[in-house]
């Protein structure tokens, strides 16, 4: 990927709108943009984020495009570090397509999604955690998501890992002090056991930022919830009772629902993706099968489960075969009780919490919201002032980090040479700036900068 060229993409949504904005960036960028703006100065005699007022012009024919606001940006004082513009046209699709057609004449690349916020990246305006947060702040639906994007942008984020950093290049330089002398005469002082309590602090540290991951990755993905049960039951009634929308088919013929079918609801500052399934019973019909098995995948990739059972009718054999199912699963479950506006028949032996509800007559939903939304907050943590670790890239450096300190402190305890007990914190070390990029490859880059939206 070529990082030096000027590039330019639409930053605004496309559709008709008040105003559009296109973003420019790129060494010579100004002087570029010279050659199709007319305005009152020159845009080089524009301080950095001076606006200048004036047309668009296509300079094959001359012909007006626009009536246009620029921003200017010097060098080192954009978003992207580069010299850049932003211009501001009237919102119409027509116009952006023009301009963005003019600027390709002009030689200018069009911006592959994120790349401005990569160039961000490459230039150090903003680490890797950063870069993440901004494009968790553009998807943000809820508040929780939000508050913790904003943190995680100005650098909460990045400041905990960089302490982390630090105390392990600190351990580490002890460390090498002591394999350098380890051959000398005189006796050095054995720093073993301060070695063990800075090493064992790291871990615990590590071990708070991974007991939020969780709650960091609902906020940000949004709270998973699954419903599962026996053909005819009532998930999809339940569905679209909880979502208060007709959402997907009901009728009275088991196997109705064969696909996995999502809805989200924004429900007190949370993001609730609820997963509607098929129906689980064994079954000869292929297609039936299919919805089956993703009925388990939907399951198995879910942060809650509602199991949702008929209580107008005696226990069968699939609500039984889906109880052992769920037993084996360490994600927490709800029993749902559907169809309370019926005399109950359905009777469990033990004394499990059951909800019950009706979805036809959506009684009882309120109860589940509850549920879901205690569950979120169950862990202890506060999602308002802790900090958060996003998505799964963080989470998974951070528990490999964590294994590293766990293997250097066992070279500690049993008294092995510094060296191994070093090399240990040296991959501990890597994966720390792995969380940061500082060191990160490029295909691992290209991966996270392309879930970006255009523009960004
Ligand atoms: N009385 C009553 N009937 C309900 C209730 N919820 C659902 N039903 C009925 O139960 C039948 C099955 O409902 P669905 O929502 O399609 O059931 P499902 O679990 O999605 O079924 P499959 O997609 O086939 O697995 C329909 O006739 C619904 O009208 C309820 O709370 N009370
Ligand atoms: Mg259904």
């Amino acid at each position: 990927m070529l990082h030096n060229n000027i590039i330019a993409a639409p930053a605004t949504a496309p559709g008709i709108a008040g105003v559009s904005m296109i973003r420019i960036s790129g060494q010579s960028s100004i002087e570029k943009i010279e050659n199709i703006f007319k305005g009152s100065k020159l845009l080089k005699d524009k301080k950095s984020h001076e606006i200048a007022y004036g047309h668009i012009i296509d300079p094959k024919n001359n012909a007006l495009i626009d009536e246009v606001m620029v921003g200017i940006f010097h060098h080192g004082k954009s978003f992207t570090g580069e010299e850049s513009l932003e211009i501001w046209t009237h919102g119409s699709p027509y116009i952006v397509k023009e301009i963005m057609r003019i600027l390709g004449d002009l030689g200018i690349a069009v911006a592959e999604p994120g790349a401005f916020t990569m160039r961000a990246f490459l230039n150090g305006k903003i680490d890797l955690t950063q870069a993440e947060a901004i494009r968790d702040l553009t998807e943000a639906q809820t508040k929780f998501a939000h508050i913790q994007a904003l943190g995680r942008l100005e650098g909460k984020l990045s400041q905990k890992i960089d302490i982390l950093h630090q105390e392990t290049l600190d351990i580490l330089a002890l460390l090498e002090v002591a394999i350098d002398h380890a051959e000398e005469e005189h006796d050095i002082e054995d720093m073993s056991d301060q070695h063990l309590i800075r090493v064992e602090n790291l871990i615990k540290e590590i071990h708070t930022l991974l007991s939020g991951a969780q709650v960091g990755k609902m906020s940000t993905e949004g709270i998973k919830v699954t419903l599962i049960g026996r053909p005819n039951v009532g998930k999809s009634s339940l569905l679209n009772a909880l979502v208060d929308e007709n959402r997907v088919i009901v009728s009275d013929i088991p196997g109705t629902t064969r696909d996995v079918i999502e809805h989200r609801v924004n429900s007190q500052g949370l993001l609730i993706r609820f997963f509607d399934t098929a129906g689980l019973r064994e079954t000869d019909d292929l297609i039936e099968k299919e919805g089956t098995k993703r009925s388990i995948d939907a399951l198995e990739k879910s942060n809650l489960i509602i199991h949702i059972m008929d209580q107008s009718a005696p226990i069968q054999d699939e609500d039984i075969w889906i109880r052992d199912l769920l037993k084996g699963q360490s994600t927490k479950i709800l029993t749902i009780f559907n169809k309370s506006d019926l005399p109950q028949v359905l009777k469990l032996a033990g004394n499990e919490p059951i909800i019950k509800v009706s979805a036809q007559k959506s009684v009882g939903l309120d109860q589940i919201f509850k549920e879901i939304s205690s569950f979120y907050f169950s862990g202890g943590i506060d999602p308002e002032n802790d900090i958060l670790i996003a998505n799964i890239r963080q989470e998974n450096l951070l528990n490999q980090a964590r294994e590293s300190f766990l293997s250097a402190k066992s070279c500690i305890q049993s008294g092995e040479s510094e060296e191994f007990t070093a090399s240990h914190i040296r991959k501990a070390r890597v994966f720390l700036e792995e969380i940061v990029g500082k060191t990160t490859d490029d295909a691992i880059l290209d991966r996270i900068f392309s879930q970006f939206c255009i523009g960004k």
